[in-house]
């Protein structure tokens, strides 16, 4: 089936829920080493962003990173070998699922570092700026990484150089078991990032369609030479930290409010309904066809061979992620 780009936006959506949600079972009966950071409820965020960027823009992104990297065009078949620590696997098994990433393709990488993906984008950023490149590069971090030095320096520097940079706070509303409001002076991330003289916005990060608009006005502005635009994308995360991780930090009132209410998906596809953009019959097919693939990238994953430890430091001098 051919899908119309607003289809297309809820199919990539769903297609990062089954991913996560599958990979989630899979690493409990451990075939995913060193685990997995879910982002089951954060959708919107990824799959907005991402829509609205050129296919050689380029993002770096955090340790929860599923969801942008498949958003960013990787297909479930390499990042679910990545997550097994395959051969085929998108950093060839060596990355696992905290270092997805491949520079030829614009995709700066996830770490482990909290809030060092904002800094590495706005060296990428450094660089499009300097080869006078109609680029944006994108700086991916959480509410926590919103609290450490380096989002601040980056940030200024992207302001007075005018760097083609857009910070995106996937703010889904806790670092591991702190929630935003209670370590966040001022509590309102916009109005802080603006005191660096920049547009900033704190927007809706359950509307895929907000989330968007809002990265093309930011992209325009970025590669007319207007410099940084900074955007608290408010969401939700469904699963604990990690997978194994309960949660007890919050109630189950609260993530039910956010699934039930305020779900991006549910969200989306009920206005693709009511507008007469997606019929009942396309929408049940996207889900076969979605479960379908990731039904398959487990498969590839599970049938892919181990990294030949002979090639283990191929690439390793040239410091590229996915280098050959
Ligand atoms: C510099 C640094 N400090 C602390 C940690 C430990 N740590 C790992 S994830 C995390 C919370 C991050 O929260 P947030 O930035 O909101 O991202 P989220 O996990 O919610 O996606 C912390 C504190 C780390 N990995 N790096
Ligand atoms: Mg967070």
């Amino acid at each position: 089936m051919a899908y119309t780009d607003l289809q297309s936006l809820l199919r990539e959506m769903l297609v990062i829920r089954e991913f996560e949600e599958t990979a989630d079972k899979l690493t409990l009966r451990g075939k995913v080493p060193g685990g997995m950071h879910n982002s089951s409820g954060q959708e919107a965020v990824a799959v907005g962003v991402m829509s609205a960027l050129a296919a050689d823009d380029v993002i770096a992104t955090t340790h929860r990173s599923h969801h942008h990297t498949l958003a960013k065009g990787f297909t479930p078949n390499e990042i679910m070998a990545e997550l097994f620590t395959k051969a085929t696997g998108v950093s060839k098994g060596r990355g696992a699922s905290m270092h997805l990433g491949d520079f030829k393709r614009g995709h700066f990488g996830g770490n482990g570092i909290v809030g060092a993906g904002v800094g590495i984008a706005m060296g990428a950023a450094m660089g499009i700026h300097q080869r006078g490149d109609k680029n944006v590069s994108v700086g991916f971090v959480g509410d926590g990484g919103l609290n450490t030095g380096r989002t601040w320096e980056s940030l200024n520097m992207a302001v007075i150089y005018k760097l083609p940079f857009i910070l995106v706070v996937d703010n889904n509303q806790y670092a591991v078991e702190t929630f935003v409001g209670r370590v966040t002076g001022g509590n309102d991330p916009a109005k802080r990032a603006s005191g660096f003289g920049l547009p900033s916005f704190n927007i809706d990060g359950n509307d895929v369609l907000e989330v968007q608009k809002y990265t093309a006005e930011a992209r325009e502005r970025a590669v007319a030479g207007e410099g940084p635009t900074f955007i608290n994308a408010l969401t939700y995360r469904y699963n604990g930290h990690n997978v194994g991780e309960r949660g007890q930090y919050r109630t189950q009132e609260e993530i039910a409010d956010w699934r039930e209410h305020k779900d991006p998906i549910d969200r989306f596809t009920a206005y693709l309904l009511s507008t007469g953009d997606m019929s009942q019959a396309d929408l049940d097919s996207m889900k076969a066809s979605v479960h379908a693939e990731i039904e398959a990238a487990v498969a590839f994953a599970e049938s892919s061979p181990e990294p030949d430890l002979s090639t283990l430091t191929d690439g390793v001098d040239s410091g590229l992620l996915g280098a050959k």
